[in-house]
C-alpha cells in the first residue's frame, strides 16, 4: 500500500504567511510602524517598553504575548500605554491569526488612534517565534548579558531575522564575562546587516539613542523582507 506524506509544517506556515500579508496591509492603512520584539524570557523586553513610555519618545501601543497572566500588559497600562495581552497557553510563539484578533480589538476600541508605533512583545523564547511572520516592519532581537555572549552562534535562526540586535543589561556585563568583541564577530558571521545597540535601563542615553533610531526607521519607511 502506498503512503502519501504531507508536509504539514509547510502548510501551517503558508497559512500564517497569508495572514501576515493581510496584517501588513492593515498596518499600512493606519500608517502604523510595527516592531516584533523577540528574546529569551527575562531579557528586558517589557522593561524597555516601560522606559519608552516613561520618557515619552513617541506614541505607541503594545500587543503582549505570554503563556499565562496579564502581568506585562498591566505593567504597560500602568504607564498609560494601550496594551492588549494575548495568553497562548502552551504555544511558545505568537502567530499572525492571534495578532489579527488582538489588533482588531485594539482598533475597534480606538486604542490605535494617534499611535505611531505598534510593538509586539513575543513570547519569551529564542527559537519558535523566529518561524512566524507577524507582518511587522522590522524585528528586534534582545540578548541580555547574563545569558552569555555565545547565544548568537547557538541560536542563529533568531538572530538571522533581526534588523536590530539589542544587547541589554550592559550595566551588569562585567559580572558575566560578556564580551562585546565576541558579539560583534558573531553578528558578522550570522547577520552582518543588522544594527547593534548596547543598552541598559539605568542609562537613559542608551534608550534615547535607540528610540531616535526607531523614529528614523519609521520616517524612512524601513521595512525588512525576511525568509521565515
Ligand atoms: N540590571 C538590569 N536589569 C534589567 C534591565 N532590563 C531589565 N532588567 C530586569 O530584568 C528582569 C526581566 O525584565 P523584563 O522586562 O520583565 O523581561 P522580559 O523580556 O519582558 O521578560 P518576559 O516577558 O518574561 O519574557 C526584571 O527584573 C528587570 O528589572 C537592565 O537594563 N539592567
Ligand atoms: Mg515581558
Amino acid at each position: 500500500m502506498s503512503k502519501k506524506i504531507y508536509d504539514v509544517s509547510q502548510k501551517i506556515l503558508s497559512k500564517n504567511d497569508i495572514k501576515a500579508n493581510e496584517l501588513r496591509k492593515k498596518y499600512k492603512d493606519l500608517d502604523l510602524y510595527v516592531i516584533n520584539m523577540m528574546s529569551s524570557p527575562g531579557s528586558g523586553k517589557t522593561t524597555l517598553l516601560e522606559n519608552f513610555a516613561i520618557n515619552d519618545y513617541f506614541k505607541f501601543a503594545v500587543i503582549e504575548g505570554d503563556l499565562e497572566t496579564n502581568r506585562d500588559a498591566d505593567r504597560l497600562i500602568k504607564r498609560g500605554i494601550n496594551a492588549y495581552q494575548i495568553t497562548t497557553g502552551d504555544a511558545c510563539h505568537l502567530e499572525a491569526s492571534m495578532i489579527e484578533s488582538a489588533y482588531d480589538t485594539l482598533y475597534s476600541n480606538g486604542k490605535l488612534d494617534d499611535v505611531d508605533f505598534l510593538f509586539i512583545e513575543n513570547v519569551g523564547n529564542l527559537v519558535c517565534p523566529a518561524s512566524y511572520d507577524l507582518g511587522s516592519n522590522i524585528n528586534i532581537v534582545l540578548l541580555s548579558t547574563p545569558e552569555g555572549d555565545d547565544k548568537i552562534l547557538k541560536y542563529p535562526t533568531m538572530f538571522m531575522i533581526a534588523d536590530i540586535i539589542l544587547i541589554t543589561k550592559s550595566d551588569i556585563m562585567e559580572y558575566f564575562d560578556f564580551s562585546i568583541e565576541n558579539i560583534k564577530s558573531h553578528i558578522n558571521k550570522v547577520n552582518p546587516k543588522s544594527k547593534l545597540f548596547i543598552i541598559n535601563s539605568k542609562d537613559k542615553n542608551t534608550i534615547k539613542e535607540l528610540a531616535n533610531y526607531l523614529i528614523w526607521c519609521k520616517d524612512n519607511k524601513i521595512t525588512s523582507n525576511h525568509n521565515y
